[in-house]
């Protein structure tokens, strides 16, 4: 179903603080940075060869990534995977007993389609599907 990881999804408290480590320390190459207020996130991602880290600011301590801060602290939040369908992924996950926290794919970051399957059904992590544009 998956062949490569899209990116990973790190809690920061704050993107310019966080990009002192990720950018000029570790050298990672920096993409971009978005708002994407429908996940309550501002969102900065930076290239490692194949895949991205997405660092994840929220944009108020009531979304999903405020609420995680606020529990555990800046960290690991998801690891999302590629898809070629995320159509026929979805299904698939879902019938094989996958908790899927949405009710459909839909649209994400730079015009991908994406879906969250719950932690507790993948071992702890959540984690993401995507199809990339
Ligand atoms: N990784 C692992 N476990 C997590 C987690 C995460 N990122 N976030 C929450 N959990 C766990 C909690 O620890 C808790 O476990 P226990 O019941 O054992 O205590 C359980 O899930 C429920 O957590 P909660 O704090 O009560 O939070 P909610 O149930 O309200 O929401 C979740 C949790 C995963 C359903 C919700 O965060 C969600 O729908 N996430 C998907 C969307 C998302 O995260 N968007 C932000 C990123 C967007 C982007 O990258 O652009």
């Amino acid at each position: 179903m998956f062949k490569s990881i899209s990116h990973i999804g790190i809690a920061v408290r704050n993107i310019e603080e966080a990009l002192k480590l990720y950018r000029d320390t570790f050298g990672l190459e920096l993409g971009g940075i978005e708002e994407v207020p429908s996940a309550g996130v501002r969102a900065a991602f930076l290239q490692i060869g194949e895949v991205r880290i997405e660092l994840i600011e929220p944009l108020s301590p009531e979304g999903a990534v405020g609420k995680f801060i606020e529990k555990n602290g800046p960290g690991f939040h998801h690891i999302a995977y590629k898809t070629d369908d995320i159509v026929k992924a979805f299904e698939t996950l879902k019938k094989s007993g996958c908790v899927l926290l949405d009710e459909k794919p839909r649209c994400g970051a730079h015009g991908s389609c994406i879906a969250f399957i719950h932690p507790k059904s993948c071992g702890g992590v959540l984690t993401e599907i995507v199809e990339e544009k």
